[in-house]
């Protein structure tokens, strides 16, 4: 047995929200993990032989069997791990959280390159995930507490990235995504999702993170003029 006791290792990065996905199902579930910290800019040898096809963290390594993909590793802890489900019971509940999983992804990258990029394509990138937030706020999260009902869930991790980067990226990219005053569900999940013991004390610096959107706005401004 190496390192942890479970022989759990976790490979991710500081300011990453969805390697955050996996540091807080482990920490809700109560599960002891190793925790590797990767330079996403000079990635490790480690990294590109556990995870060749992506080259991306975070990778779950558990008894020497690596896993990728953030939701993917999620679900993989819920089925190891059965104390804290994260997951719905019923197959259709299962699926209809497995699906706005899939939106979290897509929304989670339109809501990047929303801050990264300006003029015309910012432009495109907000309104396209406003209309998502739209949805989300009407069909899954109004009069809840959490996304999973009472208890934070599958679909709480995979929206965690909402209440804490989100900001961030509004404010490094000068643009509104969620609107308090029409997102009332969202952002009343904002504070219960900050609030709760398990977030609030497993999240990265703002200023490190503030830092480190706008090195990626420029990065990306700079590729777009060459
Ligand atoms: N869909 C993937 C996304 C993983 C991802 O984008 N990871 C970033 C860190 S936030 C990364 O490793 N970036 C390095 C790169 O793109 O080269 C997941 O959910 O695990
Ligand atoms: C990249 O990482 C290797 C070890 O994995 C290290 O020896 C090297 O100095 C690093 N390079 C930079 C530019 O940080």
């Amino acid at each position: 047995m190496m390192g942890s006791k479970n022989d759990v290792k976790l490979l991710s990065f500081l300011l990453s929200p969805v390697g955050h996905r996996v540091e807080w199902a482990l920490k809700l579930k109560g599960v002891e993990f190793e925790y590797v910290e990767e330079d996403i800019f000079n990635k490790s040898n480690l990294l590109l032989e556990l995870n060749p096809v992506h080259k991306k963290v975070p990778v779950l390594v558990h008894h020497q069997k690596p896993i990728a993909e953030s939701l993917i590793i999620v679900e993989y802890i819920d089925q190891t791990w059965k104390q804290h489900p994260l997951l719905p019971q019923h197959p259709y509940q299962r699926a209809l959280a497995r699906f706005w999983g899939t939106v979290a992804d897509k929304l989670v990258k339109t809501s990047y390159v929303a801050m990264c990029s300006s003029g015309d394509e910012q432009e495109k990138s907000v309104k396209e995930a406003k209309e998502v937030m739209d949805k989300i706020e009407e069909e899954i999260i109004k009069g809840k507490k959490f996304f999973g009902g009472d208890n934070i869930g599958y679909l709480d991790l995979a929206f965690g990235w909402i209440p804490y980067w989100l900001p961030i990226w509004e404010e490094v990219g000068s643009m509104q995504i969620v609107d308090p005053l029409k997102h009332c569900a969202i952002s009343a999940w904002n504070t219960n999702f900050l609030s709760h013991p398990i977030i609030k004390d497993c999240l990265p610096p703002r200023d490190k993170m503030l830092v480190y959107s706008h090195r990626r706005k420029n990065e990306f401004s700079s590729t777009l003029r060459r």
